[in-house]
């Protein structure tokens, strides 16, 4: 069964985890998403309108359901990835990393140490003091993971070298993104997927787990062979859309009526 503490072990160890993006800021999504067999949810603070108290209330509502979370943040500033891992996130996806040298600045600010991550025990995260010191460093530094996006033309030369740094435990796709930047529209373009494959290859070759972004389950096949692990599929809008949708066209269908 699915559970928040096993998450890290499960995504360090590049299984086959299936998650969905959150984009609606409210704890009621995370809470019925709990109920759902997904493996995990990506709230989406990078594209949707989540605020401080938002991503709060939100992982708080995932948590309760033993559903693990983890934040894109909008950047790999100090301040967005200390207040995603203080409220208990599992993890955190930063956007847009380009070198080396970006994640290992994303991997010192996730984690306590020198010119690291701000300690306080008072978060949900060190249990409101009920957690010691010790005790939150050594779980934390377990049980936090940091996944960098390579998403940008520039960097696909770097997905070896970022994938490698120590303390990078993932790397995400974003396959939309790497279109855009490679002048093309479409992640089915074929310098795109070969973009991605290479990717892939690089961040297994550092031993890291890998995943990306699909739409239905027949995109991920092409992958799979490459070696990738973890897979976000879709979001809840999109749920929304194709399960009403799809509810019509039936209706309209058994009554004929178009
Ligand atoms: C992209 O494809 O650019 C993404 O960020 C996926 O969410
Ligand atoms: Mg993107």
């Amino acid at each position: 069964m699915r559970s928040i503490a096993d998450f890290s072990k499960a995504f360090r160890s590049n299984e086959l985890l299936v998650g969905t993006f959150v984009k609606t800021p409210d704890p009621a999504v995370f809470e019925v998403l709990a109920r759902s067999s997904l493996d995990f949810v990506v709230l989406d603070a990078e594209h949707a309108p989540f605020d401080r108290r938002d991503i709060n209330i939100c992982v708080l509502a995932a948590r309760e359901g033993n559903l693990p979370v983890i934040v894109r943040v909008p950047s790999g500033d100090a301040v967005w990835l200390q207040q995603a891992l203080d409220v208990g996130a599992s993890g955190v996806i930063v956007p847009h990393v380009r070198t080396p040298a970006e994640a290992q600045d994303i991997v010192r600010l996730s984690h306590f140490g020198p010119g690291g991550r701000g300690y306080a025990g008072s978060t949900r995260a060190a249990d409101y003091t009920r957690r010691n010191i010790p005790t939150h460093l050594e779980i934390s530094a377990k049980s936090v993971i940091v996944i960098a996006q390579i998403e940008d033309n520039e960097a696909i030369n770097h997905s070896f070298d970022i994938a490698a740094v120590n303390g990078i435990d993932g790397v995400f796709i974003g396959p939309v993104d790497l279109s855009i930047s490679m002048g093309k529209t479409s992640p089915g373009d074929d310098n795109v997927r070969r973009a991605m494959e290479q990717i892939a290859a690089d961040v297994r070759r550092a031993k890291k787990a890998v995943g990306t972004f699909v739409n239905n389950s027949s995109d991920i096949d092409n992958y799979r062979s490459l070696g990738l692990g973890f897979v976000l599929v879709r979001s809840e809008q999109s749920f929304m859309l194709s399960g009403a949708d799809a509810a019509c066209s039936e209706i309209r269908a058994a009554q004929n009526v178009r």
